[in-house]
Parts: structure tokens; sequence; C-alpha cells
């Protein structure tokens, strides 16, 4: 079952995140919002415990902190095709967060990670061993880097999950799902 952010913030994150997307897709997008809980705003989420794995990683506070900026909901943009996701978004006290941290897209899709420039050093990590031992993907963007000039891809050609973190900042939980349907 599928529902609707309701959370502002939420919404600004993706319009944010989404922001290379053009008014046609993002009228597409909106257009969605019949299928699921319609409060008009046509970003649609699926329940973190559908995910276990999910859950757990960004709630985990034995690996590293709990990510404030998850809210129990997966963002659900297997509708898009390519996704962005900002590196240094606000969240666990400032910008220590992936925004959005937890998506859903469709097998093949690429994700390409943006630096915001704040929060100081940030990468993208994912190293099962090194986490809760549920990733089904491994890949990491390198030595943790700063400025709004980094960027990273990643495509995900097979269906299954994706945990990743920020080296400097799990501690602090700064931690991102990828569902990969
Ligand atoms: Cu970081």
């Amino acid at each position: 079952m599928k529902r609707s952010v309701s959370v502002d913030s939420n919404r600004r994150t993706v319009l944010k995140s989404l922001g290379t997307v053009s008014t046609v897709g993002l009228i597409g997008l909106a257009g969605c919002s019949g299928n699921g809980g319609g409060n008009g705003d046509g970003v649609e989420t699926i329940p973190g415990n559908d995910y276990p794995a999910v859950d757990e990683w960004m709630t985990e506070t034995e690996i590293g902190g709990a990510d404030d900026s998850y809210e129990g909901e997966i963002l659900d943009l297997r509708e898009e095709g390519d996704v962005t996701i900002d590196v240094g978004a606000e969240g666990n006290g400032d910008g220590f967060a992936y925004g959005p941290s937890a998506v859903a897209i469709s097998a093949g899709s690429e994700i390409r990670w943006e630096w915001t420039g704040e929060g100081g050093q940030h990468n993208v990590q994912a190293e099962p061993d090194g986490q809760i031992g549920e990733s089904d993907y491994e890949f990491s963007s390198g030595d943790s880097v700063a400025g709004a000039d980094n960027e990273y891809s990643h495509t995900f050609d097979e269906s299954g999950v994706a945990l990743y973190h920020c080296v400097p900042h799990l501690s602090l939980g700064m931690k991102g799902s990828v569902v990969v349907d």
C-alpha cells in the first residue's frame, strides 16, 4: 500500500532533488496522485517496514546514528527514471543528510548524488561488511570531499536493496537506502 507524503519539508526536498526534471515531468508526477493517498502533492511513499533492511539501517543506532530525516517512508520514484539525491541536505543537526535519504527506483535507473556544499566532507559508500550486512550492492564514491562541484553516479541494474552511508558522518546518521524494483 502506498501513502502520500504529507510533510511540507519532504515536498521541498523532492522538488529540489528533481530540479533537473522538466515542467512536463512535474505535471506527470502530479498526475500520479490519483493512485494514492491524495493530499494533492503527487509524491507517493512506500512504508519502510515493507523493506525491513531499509527500516533497520535508517533507524539503527549501534552502527552509526539514526537518520533523523527518515520518517519511516520510502519515497517512490519508480516512475521517474534517473534520480538525483542531494549530499549534504539539511538533517542530522546540519547538512549531514542525503535528500531524500530513502528512495525506490526502477531497475536500470541511475542515481546521481550531487553535493550541496553544506556539512563539510562527504562520500557515498555502500559497504555491506561494515553495515548491517543486508545491502545487495557495494559501491563507493571514494574519499570524502567537500564542495558543491562534486557528484557521483551509480546505475542500479538489478532489483534489490542498497544501503549506504557517509563515512565521516555515519555516527551522525548520514545514511541512505535505495530500493531497486
Ligand atoms: Cu557526510
